[in-house]
């Protein structure tokens, strides 16, 4: 990396972690809020941690971007000399066993675009601190394992900043001079910086409130600007069911009188679970029938509860350093997924998650950014609220659940919080409660902590008619990843079942027990390989593998595809039954993809068209599980499961699966439109309907790329008559690429121009387009007024979509898709490094282009990395892509 060498960005090692020398009582924070400069002065009241192994160490305290206008320790002005001020710190030397320090700065929140730290959206101050926000507020202990009480006092002009809002409960108000009010919020519980959070503006209230089980009234509170207001009461009955499955299902009790949420329209991630004040990206809070589809409501549902469940698992019980990141969010996404498949459909959810670990974790985990679960080492922290931390971390701790069963994990959530209520913890810790509370050694299971890649299990069957047994010689390995040539045996869980001739269950007896033992059993899978023997079993059955998808890895079977149709029909694991579909699917996507690469004409198998038309048909079965099955892999995964990437090659093969299965089953997708087509039926946010709608705008999608009028008519006639945005939404992805897509689009945006969410919509269907001047398109929506490149909803809905999921699109032959994402990253980097930094992931595939677009995305990526003034956050990623 040339030049940059001797002044690149060093990484932070996990084995370098020691306590803080200093160790906080209390902090009081006073905000003045102004539209040039805010004061913030912050009262710290520190001692020192007997723990840390230098007695007489400085006190260095994290600060970046600040103007520091003076300290005062214990009450005295300090003379300069005595301290001393960098880009990055604020350092102390020489003080005794406590002080009291008094520390004032000053900030520009309005010229602060990366939106980390205080800032300003649509007139109205918000904070970002996760993870390292608070440092770019004041100077401070910006770790998450120094937690302490604050107590916050903001003071801001009246008729432009009505409301508040801090931490905790609010204890005092009154009018400070003039024009300026001040309120004070007390936060009673310790936690650390990143957990802070302020917001003052003009904003309307969505108020009810939720009675815990012990009786005690909570104030719930939902803040939007003015004209969303009609849009949170599905945010606000979210919030109450989950706080209601909390205590069902974990025992768990909200812990402060009120429980607030504030939506911002600029925000980097999805949401934020600030003690007491949540913040949220206005995606995941406002949703009307009209404006959000299906899906929409769903990401509402899950992330308020994501968050709301936060309040324990992240809040209560914190992490020691940032890289137990997963501690939190595995556990908090693994506890989301759940509650979301007792609200919904469990068969839909699981399939939904196993659909997004397989084509963003397992790409990653393929990438030159593969990290294990807990890393041990980073260069920028922002970059690691990846899809391993938070979704493969959730399949751990899903793991656990299926090696200790729901009784056992919940003893051993239990343990967890007996012993760690109030503190900042390891994985080690959370593997320690769940083994100690049920005798069971997770030594070896920690691997899946330590160890990046996705493990490949593969199974040899074998069937012994003379002695009636069926044998699963089952063997793992692990391919290597960055840093990590060689990989241990893992603990893996593998559910299964047998199914007979019939289609039935088999009780399975495994060699050696007693007795047959239910129909689904859980083998547990440590060495590197292992042979399984089932007893009494008279005649060849099908094994149903990795039922529910019990651990996520990458299942090896010579499955022939009238097993995997006979699965698709039969299973009694519905997530197995979308399984075979899928892998029936893929394995006929691969052969077209190769086909295609050799020019050859490309067929349809007979056996896929008559499971696929059984399916269909089948008017018993879940119409959300079959839209499931219709629903063909992306582009972006079938790339993963090849050796090199040929996109067109990819593309072609999918479109002519599309169009070869609409014209098989014609008929059989125009009956199943027409029998769910209610389009006048008012819209209810509730699974059955759900399912419908799914599988009609399926059908829908079909049929419209027969190309033929009657089913236009059907998509414009859908399009113009929706009640509801995923009817719409559907509708208008039908139409985008044909001749009447136009006039559909120019609908769209004329109608919806003012509402910022939904033309996220129409930004995201443009980037996706596959015709040819898909890139084109893609600049000129950028000088489209809706279009803000300091908005990260809108950069991610139109940029980065186009980068990262329009494979063909981004992945030019001439390598223009590459120019134009590194002069896009260059751009945003100046405004906002997280949002570059995840435009700079699209090039994470690079390494298994075909030779020309290879050479194409290298110069794209060398180029970039000669730039010497790359944020923290983008150096990462180029460089750990061109290592
Ligand atoms: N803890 C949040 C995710 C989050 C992380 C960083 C942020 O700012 C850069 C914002 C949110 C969650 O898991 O929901
Ligand atoms: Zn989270």
């Amino acid at each position: 990396m040339n030049k940059r060498d001797s002044i690149a960005p060093q990484p932070i090692l996990l084995r370098d972690y020691v306590v803080p020398a200093f160790l906080l009582d209390r902090v009081d924070l006073t905000f003045e809020l102004d539209e040039t400069s805010t004061r913030v002065s912050s009262r710290l009241v520190l001692h020192r941690n007997p723990d840390h192994p230098v007695s007489d160490a400085d006190l260095v305290l994290d600060g970046h971007e600040l103007m520091l206008e003076s300290v005062l320790l214990d009450g005295e002005p300090m003379s300069t000399d005595r301290y001393d001020v960098d880009d990055e710190s604020l350092t102390i030397k020489g003080l005794g066993e406590s002080a009291i320090l008094e520390i004032t700065t000053r900030i520009e929140p309005q010229k602060n675009t990366s939106l980390m730290g205080l800032y300003k959206s649509n007139g109205n101050f918000f904070t970002q601190c996760e993870a390292e926000g608070f440092r770019k507020i004041t100077y401070y202990l910006d770790r998450p394992d120094v937690m302490t009480r604050f107590t916050t006092t903001i003071i801001a002009d009246r008729s432009k900043y009505p409301v508040l809002l801090s931490n905790g409960n609010r204890v005092g108000e009154g009018q400070y001079d003039r024009n300026r009010h001040w309120v004070k919020w007390v936060d009673p519980f310790k936690k650390p910086s990143y957990l802070f959070a302020l917001v003052a503006g003009k904003l309307s209230c969505l108020q009810d409130s939720f009675t815990t089980r012990s009786g005690r009234k909570v104030a719930l509170e939902i803040y939007v600007e003015p004209q969303d207001l009609e849009k949170c009461h599905h945010a606000m009955e979210s919030v109450k069911r989950s706080m209601k499955w909390d205590e069902d299902v974990y025992g768990l009790e909200y812990d402060l009188d009120s429980y607030m949420i504030v939506a911002v329209s600029d925000f980097n991630m999805g949401a934020m679970e600030n003690k007491g004040l949540n913040i949220f990206n206005t995606k995941y809070v406002l949703a009307r029938p009209e404006t959000a589809t299906d899906a929409d409501y769903m990401g509402v549902e899950a992330v308020i509860a994501h968050e709301y469940f936060h309040n324990w698992t992240g809040n209560r019980v914190t992490c020691r350093d940032w890289f137990q990141l997963s501690l939190k969010e595995g556990l908090t996404v693994f506890r989301d997924q759940e509650f979301t498949a007792d609200m919904t459909s469990r068969a839909v959810k699981r399939i939904d998650d196993v659909r997004t670990l397989r084509t963003a974790q397992f790409a990653e985990d393929a990438s030159p950014m593969a990290h294990p679960v807990r890393p041990d080492s980073y260069i920028e922290i922002n970059n690691f609220y990846t899809v391993t931390i938070y979704e493969k971390g959730a399949e751990v701790v899903r793991m656990y659940h299926t090696l200790l069963g729901a009784e056992g994990y919940r003893k051993g959530i239990d343990l967890y919080f007996k012993r760690h209520d109030g503190q900042a913890v390891t994985c080690d810790d959370f593997a320690a409660a769940m083994g100690d509370a049920n005798g069971f050694d997770f030594t070896q299971f920690k691997r899946w902590y330590s160890q990046a890649g996705t493990p490949v299990v593969k199974v040899v069957s074998q069937f012994d008619a003379a002695n009636q047994t069926y044998t699963l010689d089952i063997s793992q390995t692990c391919p290597p990843t960055p840093g990590q040539p060689e990989k241990l045996p893992f603990h893996i869980p593998i559910a299964l079942g047998l199914l007979d001739a019939a289609g039935a269950e088999i009780p399975l007896q495994l060699a050696g027990e007693a007795s047959l033992q239910g129909t689904t059993r859980v083998l547990q899978l440590t060495e590197a390989s292992q042979r399984f023997v089932f007893t009494g079993i008279s005649a060849q059955p099908t094994p149903s593998l990795l039922r529910g998808f019990s651990a996520p890895v990458k299942l090896d079977y010579p499955w022939t595809r009238q097993e995997l149709a006979f699965l698709m029909a039969h299973d009694s694991d519905s997530f197995c039954r979308w399984e075979a579909s899928h892998t029936l699917i893929r394995e006929v996507l691969l052969e077209l993809i190769a086909a295609a690469r050799a020019s050859e004409t490309l067929s349809l198998p007979g056996e896929l068209v008559d499971a696929m038309r059984r399916a269909l048909l089948d008017e018993a079965a879940d119409p959300a599980l079959i839209a499931l099955m219709f629903t063909l892999p992306a582009e972006t995964y079938l790339a993963d499961q090849v050796d090199e990437i040929h996109p067109d090659a990819i593309r072609t093969a999918r479109e002519y699966l599309r169009v070869a299965l609409a014209k098989a089953l014609r008929s059989e997708f125009k009956h199943t439109y027409a029998r769910f087509c209610g389009a006048t039926q008012a819209y209810r946010y509730a699974a059955v309907d759900i399912a419908k709608r799914a599988l009609k705008n399926v059908c829908l999608g079909y049929l419209t790329s027969l190309d033929e009028p009657a089913f236009i008519e059907l998509a414009q006639t859908q399009f113009q008559q929706a009640n509801n945005m995923t009817d719409s939404q559907a509708a208008l992805a039908a139409l985008v690429e044909l001749p009447q897509g136009a006039t559909a689009l120019a609908d769209f945006a004329n109608r919806w121009q003012d509402d910022p969410l939904v033309m996220n919509k129409w930004f995201t269907l443009q980037a996706m387009d596959k015709r040819a001047d898909a890139l084109d398109r893609v600049r000129a929506l950028q000088q489209h007024p809706a279009f803000q490149i300091t908005n990260p909803n809108k950069v991610y809905a139109l940029l980065a979509t186009f980068c990262s999921s329009n494979l063909a699109g981004f992945h030019r032959a001439d390598g223009a898709g590459y120019a134009f994402a590194a002069e896009q990253i260059l751009v945003l980097d100046k405004l906002n490094p997280q949002v570059a930094s995840r435009l700079a992931r699209s090039f994470n595939r690079w390494k298994k282009l075909e030779p020309t677009r290879r050479a194409q995305a290298k110069t794209a990526l060398e180029k970039l990395a000669a730039h010497a003034d790359l944020s923290r956050d983008v150096f990462e990623i180029i460089s750990k892509n061109l290592a």
